[in-house]
C-alpha cells in the first residue's frame, strides 16, 4: 500500500511554537514512508518514479535507519553492495527486480558486456557520489550497543576500500586526487545548470540518435523534470558507454562529458575521513587513506578553488575551464571540512533563500540554484528547488564549523517543510510546497536523522 501524501504531521500554519507532538508525528510519518518503500531487502527511493535501488539514496536512507532500524540499515547497504563491480565501482542503480516503469532499464544498460560487472545481478554502468563509508560509520556509531556491528564492519570495510580504490585508480587518471564524473547522473544532480554548457558537447556528430522512452513524465509533470534535450544526451552517453563495454580508461579519456564535480569530490573527501575512522576501529593500515586525504585536500585548493569568484567551482575537463555557476554544491565542501574558517562565511552567506514560513531568523534553506541566477526555475528538479540531502550535508558541514545557529535554521526549515507539505523529493524554494515524487525515501530518512539531533523548535 502506498503512503498518502496527506502527512499526519501536518501542523496548523502560523503556529510557531515548539511542539513535541509535532516531532512525534513527523517521525511516525517518516517511518511510514520508509516502511512503505521497504521491499524486504532494500528501499525504493519512491513508490512509483524510482522502483529500483539507487546508490547514494541507499547511503542517505541507511543514515536515517541507523537510529530507527539498524538491522534494516545493514541490509540496505549489503543489498547495494551486491551490485558492486569487480573493479570496485558501486553502480548508480541495482535492478534487483524487473520493472517496466523506469527507463533506462537493465536491458538498455547491458552492463554484462563489461568483464567487471558482477555475476547474477543487473546494474547500470556508471556510479554516484560515494556516501557509503559515511553511512557505514553512522550505522556503526549508532548501533554499537544493540548489534554485532563489528561483523558488519568487517564485511563492509574491504568493499568500501575497493570503491575508493576504484575512484582513485580508474577515475583519477592524472593522479590529482579528484575523481572524474563522465555522466550527469554520476553527479546525482542531473540537470543542474552547472552542466548546461558541458552537455552541449554530447551532441557529438556521428553518434546515432538515441531511443528515449521517458517513463518519468507519466508520474511527474514536465515542468519539474529534465528537458527532452537533456534526456537525449543522457541516453546518448549510455549508448556510447555500452558500445565501449564500460571500459573505464576509455570512458575517462573519450566521454564527451567529463567533469571534476565539487559535490562528488566533497562527498568522496568526507567519506575518506570516515573510512579512516573505520580503518582505525579495525586496526587496518591507514597510509593509503591518509594519502588520498592529503591529495584531495590539495586538489580542492589547486584545481577547484576559484580565486576570481572566491568559491569552489566544478571543472569541465573537456574545455579545461572552471564552471562558474553558483549552485548549492559550492557550499558542500563544508561537509568535508575543506575550507578554512575565513572562507566559510562567503560559501554559505549568498546561498540562503527566503524562509517559506516568513521567519528568516529562524529558518532558511539552500536552494539547488539561487533565484538571482540566470536560468533559475523554481519547480524544476536541480534548477531551483530545495533538496533535503544537499541541505542535510550543508547542515552537517555548518555544525562541523560550529556555526550552530545557521545549521539549526536549515534543520528547522527541513522539518517544517516535511511537516507542512509531506516527504517530497524536492520543495519549492520559497513556498511550503512539495515537488517531484511524494513519499520520497531519503527525505523521510534524513528527517528522522534530524529529529534525532535535538528537540523540535
Ligand atoms: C537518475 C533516485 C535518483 C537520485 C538522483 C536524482 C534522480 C535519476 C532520475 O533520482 O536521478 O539517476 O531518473 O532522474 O537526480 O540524485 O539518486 O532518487
Amino acid at each position: 500500500m502506498l503512503v498518502s501524501t496527506e502527512n499526519p504531521a501536518r501542523r496548523p500554519s502560523g503556529d510557531p511554537r515548539p511542539d513535541l507532538a509535532f516531532g512525534v508525528s513527523l517521525a511516525a510519518g517518516a517511518k511510514a514512508v520508509l516502511d512503505a518503500n521497504w521491499t524486504g531487502s532494500f528501499t525504493r527511493p519512491s513508490p512509483r518514479l524510482y522502483p529500483h535501488q539507487w546508490n547514494w539514496d541507499s547511503g542517505f536512507i541507511a543514515i536515517g535507519y541507523a537510529g530507527y532500524s539498524p538491522e534494516r540499515a545493514m541490509t540496505e547497504l549489503r543489498s547495494l553492495f551486491r551490485g558492486q563491480w569487480r573493479n570496485g565501482m558501486v553502480p548508480h542503480i541495482v535492478f534487483h527486480h524487473p520493472s517496466d516503469t523506469y527507463f533506462p532499464d537493465a536491458a538498455d544498460w547491458r552492463a554484462d558486456r563489461s568483464p567487471d560487472a558482477p555475476d547474477g545481478v543487473f546494474t547500470s554502468g556508471i556510479t554516484q557520489p560515494p556516501i557509503h563509508a559515511t553511512a557505514v560509520r553512522a550505522v556503526v556509531e549508532r548501533a554499537t550497543r544493540k548489534l554485532d556491528v563489528l561483523r558488519f564492519l568487517e564485511e563492509m570495510y574491504p568493499k568500501l576500500l575497493a570503491l575508493h580504490r576504484f575512484l582513485y585508480r580508474d577515475r583519477d587518471p592524472d593522479g590529482l586526487g579528484l575523481a572524474v564524473c563522465v555522466h550527469p547522473w554520476e553527479t546525482g544532480i542531473d540537470n543542474s545548470p552547472k552542466w548546461d554548457r558541458a552537455l552541449l558537447g554530447v551532441d557529438a556528430a556521428g553518434l546515432p540518435i538515441p531511443v528515449v522512452r521517458r517513463k518519468d513524465l507519466l508520474v511527474v509533470g514536465t515542468d519539474q523534470r529534465p528537458a527532452d534535450d537533456d534526456y537525449r544526451r543522457y541516453i546518448q552517453l549510455v549508448d556510447l558507454f555500452r558500445s565501449w563495454d564500460y571500459d573505464q580508461p576509455r570512458m575517462v579519456r573519450e566521454s564527451p562529458f567529463q567533469v571534476y564535480d565539487v559535490l562528488f569530490n566533497s562527498v568522496l573527501h568526507r567519506a575518506n575521513w570516515d573510512l579512516l575512522e573505520l580503518a582505525r576501529v579495525l586496526g587496518e593500515p591507514t597510509a593509503e587513506i591518509r594519502e588520498w586525504l592529503r591529495k584531495t585536500a590539495g586538489a580542492f585548493e589547486t584545481h577547484l578553488w576559484d580565486e576570481q569568484d572566491r568559491m569552489y567551482h566544478s571543472r569541465d575537463l573537456v574545455s579545461g575551464q572552471p564552471i562558474r555557476v553558483h549552485t548549492a554544491s559550492c557550499a558542500v565542501p563544508l561537509f568535508a571540512g575543506v575550507p578554512d574558517h575565513a572562507r566559510v562565511e562567503r560559501l554559505v552567506g549568498g546561498f540562503f533563500t527566503a524562509c517559506p514560513f516568513g521567519e528568516p531568523d529562524r529558518c532558511a534553506s539552500v536552494p539547488s540554484y539561487h533565484e538571482s541566477q540566470e536560468g533559475f526555475q523554481a519547480v524544476n528538479y536541480w534548477r531551483g528547488p530545495v533538496w533535503v540531502n544537499v541541505n542535510w550535508m550543508i547542515y552537517e558541514g555548518l555544525r562541523r564549523y560550529r556555526l550552530i545557529d545557521s545549521a539549526d535554521r536549515i534543520r528547522r526549515n527541513l522539518l517544517r517543510l516535511a511537516g507542512q507539505a509531506g516527504f517530497w523529493e524536492y520543495y519549492h524554494p520559497t513556498e511550503p510546497r512539495g515537488l517531484g515524487s511524494p513519499d520520497f525515501s531519503w527525505t523521510a530518512a534524513l528527517v528522522l536523522d534530524l529529529l534525532g539531533r535535538g528537540g523540535w523548535g
